[in-house]
């Protein structure tokens, strides 16, 4: 559980990194999934790996999907998510955000929660954790302490094909001179809020740059799929509205959630959520 100083620290900024690092068995097998998801999957870039806690279609046997699903049952991580967010949570997407060594893309200012996502209230927090160091050199998150407060900002659909993340917020809405960059070591994680605004460079360094983010709601909001508004591709779909819901702590106490109870399907690569 995240101390009364740690949950303070989200409130006020927006993100918080607990004093906590994740366990070196958890680590190890992060960083052999992460290796296999990216030397497995060719045909996407590893800035885009999207959900991989879901078997995708051509995928040789469940057990990556399987060893993700587990990081993502870890107690470890959940009782840092119920001290934000409750006891009752649903995992409803995750993603690799890879910055392979010298060709890592950009991810421009935004925020997360901007992007037609369905939950109502609308509720999401990220757990982001480094499975290599994550530093300036190398192209770590960086994020606007307490920008979260500012609500939903206008933002706009980029259409460069440069970026890891298509959304973009116009740095007038915010004061980009008071960033902060969210410096990690591996075993490290950070939380933050679907509101806060951030970013991160490309990675020009020698070194690569990846980390494992889920995203969790509260399962007191009801993931309403006729609420999804379809964003513009960039180039690898983010299916929201398909997007299987899992039970990962509680139940669901908004009694309407269709949470998976079986085995999940294979999945196309443009079904990915
Ligand atoms: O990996 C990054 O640099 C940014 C991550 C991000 O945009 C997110 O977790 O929503």
């Amino acid at each position: 559980m995240l101390t009364h100083e740690e949950k303070q620290t989200f409130e006020e900024e927006g993100l918080v990194v607990p004093g906590y690092r994740l366990p070196d068995d958890l680590m190890g097998d992060l960083r052999a999934l992460t290796d296999r998801v990216i030397a497995e999957t060719p045909q996407i870039p590893p800035d885009f790996l999207f959900s991989p806690h879901l078997p995708w279609a051509g995928q040789k046997d469940t057990s990556l999907s399987d060893g993700f699903m587990a990081i993502c049952h870890r107690p470890e991580i959940l009782d840092a998510v119920e001290s934000l967010i409750g006891p009752d949570i649903i995992l409803w997407a995750s993603r690799i955000f890879c910055k392979p060594a010298r060709t890592g893309l950009e991810i421009p200012w935004h925020q997360d929660g901007t992007s037609g996502w369905p939950m109502r209230p609308l509720a999401s927090v990220a757990v982001w954790i480094a499975v290599d160091d994550s530093t300036a050199e190398n192209g770590c998150m960086r994020y606007i302490p307490g920008s979260h407060k500012l609500g939903e900002l206008p933002f706009e659909f980029s259409s460069r094909t440069d970026l890891a993340v298509n959304v973009e917020i116009d740095n007038r809405e915010f004061d980009a001179s008071t960033a902060r960059d969210n410096v990690l070591e591996s075993g490290q994680f950070s939380i933050h809020h679907m509101f806060l605004v951030h970013s991160s460079q490309p990675n020009l360094s020698g070194k690569r740059r990846a980390g494992f983010a889920m995203r969790v709601m509260p399962a007191t909001s009801h993931y309403d799929r006729s609420n999804v508004v379809e964003s513009p591709s960039n180039r690898y779909d983010f299916d929201l509205a398909n997007a299987p819901l899992f039970l990962l702590r509680g139940v669901d106490a908004c009694g309407r959630n269709d949470i998976v109870t079986g085995p999940v399907e294979s999945l196309d690569l443009k079904k990915i959520g």
